[in-house]
């Protein structure tokens, strides 16, 4: 399969899920900055609500993170587990992170990107990494002793390592009682996907 282009931004957490998913697909895309000031017009034209990412092949045109991998689950069918009750679990894990592991860390993150040390609001920064920490239980539980959330590598893996790379990089470790996650974010850490996907700046 060719003709895929990704409009990208490095940072981004929706976006660094897709090119996980993509390349532990084996898809090959063509990824542009949506930073890039030649296209940004070109992209913000292809989604009403102007979020990155957008993946575009030939005519079609997906714009919401969760719908791209849900395409590219119709496309292979390797995205998800077989059984239609795995694949809920799968599902809810990939929302939670998206909703609720996301919604710290965005405090933190916001918080410290662009803004002088001197200048952060610690209280800020605290409140979303102690949000970040309470949310890790649920995922802990989840996962127990498995070495993926689903039978495989699956959506969670590309949920969750996005998330759990930007943590890193902005300073949010998983505490040590979740060693189990630990764990988990060392194995995908070691995959040839993250090197390839992390923002390079962010790669510790
Ligand atoms: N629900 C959307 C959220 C996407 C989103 O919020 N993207 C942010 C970047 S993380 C964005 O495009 N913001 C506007 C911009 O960067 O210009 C999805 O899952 O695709």
């Amino acid at each position: 399969m060719s003709n895929l282009r990704l409009y990208d931004k490095p940072e981004c957490p929706f976006c660094w899920k897709i090119r996980l998913a993509l390349f532990e697909l084996g898809l090959d895309v063509e990824r542009i900055d949506s930073a890039d000031l030649a296209t940004r017009a070109q992209w913000q034209a292809l989604t009403p609500r102007k979020t990155v990412p957008v993946l575009v092949q030939d005519d079609l045109v997906i714009y919401e993170s969760n719908v791209i991998l849900e395409y590219l689950q119709d496309l292979t069918g390797q995205l998800l587990p077989k059984k239609p009750d795995a694949r809920v679990q799968a599902r809810l894990i990939n929302a939670y992170s998206d909703g609720v592991i996301g919604a710290g860390l965005r405090e933190v993150i916001f918080e410290k990107r662009g803004n002088p040390q001197a200048e952060w609001d610690m209280e800020r920064i605290e409140r979303g990494t102690a949000q970040f920490e309470a949310a890790l239980g649920h995922l802990s539980d989840q996962l127990g002793d498995k070495t993926f959330f689903a039978d495989s590598y699956s959506l969670p893996e590309c949920a969750l390592t996005a998330r759990f790379g930007l943590a890193e990089g902005y300073g949010v470790e998983i505490p040590e009682r979740f060693a189990n996650l630990r764990a988990w974010f060392a194995r995908m850490k070691e995959r040839e996907s993250y090197l390839i996907t992390a923002p390079k700046h962010l790669i510790l």
